[in-house]
């Protein structure tokens, strides 16, 4: 090597270090996040100015793109490579960058010691000083952000500490659907930014499905021509579609200036190419490749069809492996995603092809003919040095044998696949899917459906419940992933991934023991900037105040709970806040209420409001606080807070199935009130939920009778209103008005349907009944 290796001072002398701050708690005063292994913090600091000068060694291509990477972060001047002697001359202080060989920061790992005069960062591979990079800059302050390079600066100072940090998991992933949504390159490659910003490495991306195909593939060019477009796409929930066409795809030019953008942020790209089932955009181009032979259109609905490629036809095979191999050309992967998800087997179960490979080979079932489907798929692309990875359906019929399983139907699949010996990527709904909502659904725009808040997200721990010390190591890391039903902008994806992918990468960064959410919290405070000045549209569900209803045990009032994820942040509510001008106070407790009331409330952390205004109205009417005594009960699985959830003021959300509904599975809803003492009826408002596509559907008839002794019933007078059905999930308000009699005891029976119609995909089976609130006298808007 040319020139004098630079002489590595690194003054790790205790003395020099002599505050030692403990990594987590509320104590670190660093806003690293993912939270690195170890900090320890010194004193005073080391300043960067543009004349301070970047030294690597040894001198290679590869630290050389790093430093300047990091000259044009930090706005330095010059970069001197390598040669010692030189740097002594016209230079504040010295970043040295350099590789090592130190076994335990492993492949990824880095060491960043920061003196006074010098910045050091020191890693094995150049992975590992991209890191130490990532650590750099979220150390210095938020400008460091700003896109404009123009914006100069004084001087940034770093405090002089020693981090030592390397990944707990080697797996660290997001994903990414392009088909049911498409997403330009452009936005690609922010994904990508933000992703490296927070040390996760690898992108799934997702690029065909039933909606749409997105990779150009040139020995197929209908895949693009015809897959890459869909008549319409769902409105909101519907079925009906906007009747526009919608489309879009990457050209391979396209797809290999992503993967060099992301090989240059250390993220690898994982192409998925879905089969046997996710592939009617594929099979609309070419339908040959199908059992019935179609015709097919690319579809304009969300779900699973049972259109899916045959398993019977060698074409198929030749067919995906002719695409699998111009995917290989453009992506440098090792893995590669062959999906294995939700493929129903009623087409091959009659498809002659498929029942003449099941016999030859002498399966026992469809189950088995997606295993051969899937192994062979494997031995060849296992013959071009790649390994496979699939859903956690791959498991049945029996795993490919090098297979790496992707557990997303809760983390079961993972769990078996580990113990078979095969690695595992956990990624199960709760709470890795970030399609779900993060916040309550009246505040939200429209998502999947479940629930996974940012806390659930950093209290996840991957390595599952019930796998013993070996058996564990098999759990590579885990993945968010954003399914893009309902998100059709760039903007909706970063609401949805952000800070969710931030919680999931301290997840996969940091060690367990050393996690603490009021930490965490405490340190994305300081990101908020970082993201604002990045143009990132994340999302500050986290911050809205919630509310509840309880009854307080002792006294039997109702009390209104306001509740906050944030430690240290404070509440302040207002119950007639009607034009942004009302009376807020600070919330010291629950308070009673006595009439219907709306209230509003946020959240305010030094003085800021980190979120927005959430507001929610109580009803107070007759019933109010009385709690029903049910004469057949609800579901364990859907119960809110009980039989009060009925009568506690507060309206369900129709994409809020756990939370104030009771659900009552293939059975009546019979309940009765009792009022206290006689009271004149006047009308009684019951909600419903009509939500078809969850088996949830509206009483076949709702019965109230009205009692003076809780013995002698009589039908309730008046008018009732016809219940309607249409096809959004939707509350449906009972309400019986005119009643106009006196009783004290009120009996409710709802009838459920008992079984999903005729038609229905789950014809046959039980129905649900959701109840939502019984309100009784509520005033008429
Ligand atoms: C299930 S996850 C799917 C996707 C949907 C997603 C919505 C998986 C392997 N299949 O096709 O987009 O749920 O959350």
């Amino acid at each position: 090597m040319k020139g004098i290796r630079i002489l590595i001072i690194i003054s790790l002398s205790l003395q020099f270090f002599c505050i030692v701050l403990p990594v987590s708690g509320q104590n670190s005063k660093h806003n690293i996040i993912p939270l690195p292994q170890s900090y320890e913090k010194g004193k005073g600091y080391f300043v960067i100015t543009p004349r301070s000068q970047i030294i690597i060694s040894p001198s290679s291509k590869e630290l050389s793109k790093l430093s300047d990477l990091l000259k044009e972060r930090l706005r330095l001047l010059v970069v001197q490579e390598s040669n010692g002697l030189k740097s002594t001359l016209g230079y504040s202080n010295t970043i040295k960058l350099e590789l090592t060989d130190s076994p335990e920061l492993g492949k990824e790992g880095y060491k960043l010691v920061v003196e006074k005069k010098t910045l050091t960062l020191s890693a094995n591979t150049g992975n590992g000083i991209f890191y130490a990079m990532q650590t750099l800059f979220q150390m210095l302050p938020a400008e460091i952000e700003d896109r404009n390079p123009s914006l100069s600066f004084e001087e940034w100072r770093v405090p002089v500490c020693r981090i030592v940090d390397y990944p707990r998991f080697e797996y660290r992933g997001m994903h990414l659907d392009v088909c049911r949504h498409f997403f330009p390159v452009e936005f690609i490659k922010k994904y990508i930014d933000l992703m490296s910003m927070y040390k996760i490495n690898n992108f799934h991306w997702h690029l065909t499905d039933d909606q749409g195909w997105r990779l150009e593939i040139k020995k197929y060019p209908l895949l693009t021509e015809i897959g890459s477009m869909r008549s319409g796409t769902p409105v909101g929930r519907n079925i009906r579609t906007d009747e526009k066409p919608y489309g879009g795809f990457y050209t391979q030019d396209d797809a290999r200036e992503i993967v060099k953008y992301a090989s240059a942020r250390y993220v690898n790209v994982i192409p998925e190419i879905e089969m046997p089932g996710h592939a009617l955009a594929a099979l609309s181009s070419y339908p040959q490749f199908s059992c019935t032979g179609g015709p097919f259109e690319v579809w304009t609905k969300w779900g699973v069809t049972d259109d899916i490629f045959c398993a019977g036809k060698d074409e198929t095979f030749a067919f995906i492996e002719d695409v699998l191999t111009e995917v290989l050309e453009i992506f440098p992967s090792r893995y590669i995603h062959v999906g294995g998800d939700e493929a129903p087997k009623t087409r091959w179960d009659s498809c002659l092809h498929c029942q003449k490979r099941i016999s030859e080979l002498g399966l026992r079932d469809a189950n088995e003919l997606q295993s051969y489907f899937i192994r062979r798929i494997e031995k060849f692309l296992n013959r071009n040095g790649r390994q496979i990875i699939g859903w956690d359906e791959i498991l049945e019929g029996g795993l490919a044998p090098g297979a790496t399983v992707m557990s997303w139907r809760g983390t079961e699949g993972g769990v078996t696949a580990a113990q078979l010996g095969h690695a595992v990527i956990m990624t199960p709904g709760t709470p890795c899917y970030f399609d779900h909502f993060q916040g309550n659904p009246a505040n939200e725009p429209l998502a999947f459906g479940g629930y996974n808040p940012l806390k659930r997200v950093y209290d996840y721990e991957p390595i599952p419940a019930g796998l013993k010390a070996g058996e564990s190591e098999f759990i590579l890391g885990s993945q968010g992933n954003v399914w893009s039903e309902y998100i059709s902008t760039g903007d909706h994806v970063e609401y949805m991934a952000y800070p969710r992918a931030v919680a999931l990468a301290e997840v996969n960064w940091s060690d367990r023991k050393k996690r603490n959410w009021d930490d965490f919290i405490e340190r994305f405070g300081k990101h908020i900037s970082r993201l604002e000045k990045r143009d990132v549209n994340f999302s500050r569900s986290t911050y809205i105040v919630s509310m509840a209803v309880e009854r307080d045990s002792t006294s039997g009032n109702m009390k209104v709970l306001l509740e906050s994820d944030i430690p240290g942040g404070k509440i302040v509510y207002c119950t007639d806040d009607q034009n942004g001008n009302g009376q807020y106070r600070k919330y010291k407790g629950p308070f009673s209420i006595y009439e219907t009331k709306t209230i509003s409330a946020y959240l305010t952390i030094d003085g800021q409001r980190p979120g927005n205004i959430s507001s929610r109205t109580i009803y107070v009417h007759d019933a109010f606080g009385k709690i029903p005594s049910l004469n057949s009960m609800y579901s364990g699985k859907y119960s809110a807070s009980g039989p009060v959830t009925l009568t506690d003021g507060c309206r369900a959300h129709p994409s809020s199935l756990r939370s104030d509904w009771l659900g009552y599975h293939g059975h009546d809803a019979e309940l009765v009130i009792d009022l206290g003492k006689e009271t004149e009826i006047r009308n009684v408002n019951i909600g419903f939920l009509h939500n078809p596509a969850n088996w949830i559907f509206l009483p076949t008839g709702v019965e109230i009778s009205l009692s003076s002794d809780g013995a002698n019933y009589i039908p309730a007078e008046g008018i009732q209103p016809e219940l309607l059905t249409i096809r959004e999930p939707i509350t449906i308000d009972f309400n019986q008005i005119q009643i106009n009699t006196k009783a004290r005891y009120i009996k409710v029976i709802a009838k459920n349907r008992g079984t999903c119609p005729p038609g229905h995909q789950g014809a046959g089976g039980k129905a649900w009944l959701f109840i939502d609130e019984v309100m009784v006298n509520q005033p008429v808007d």
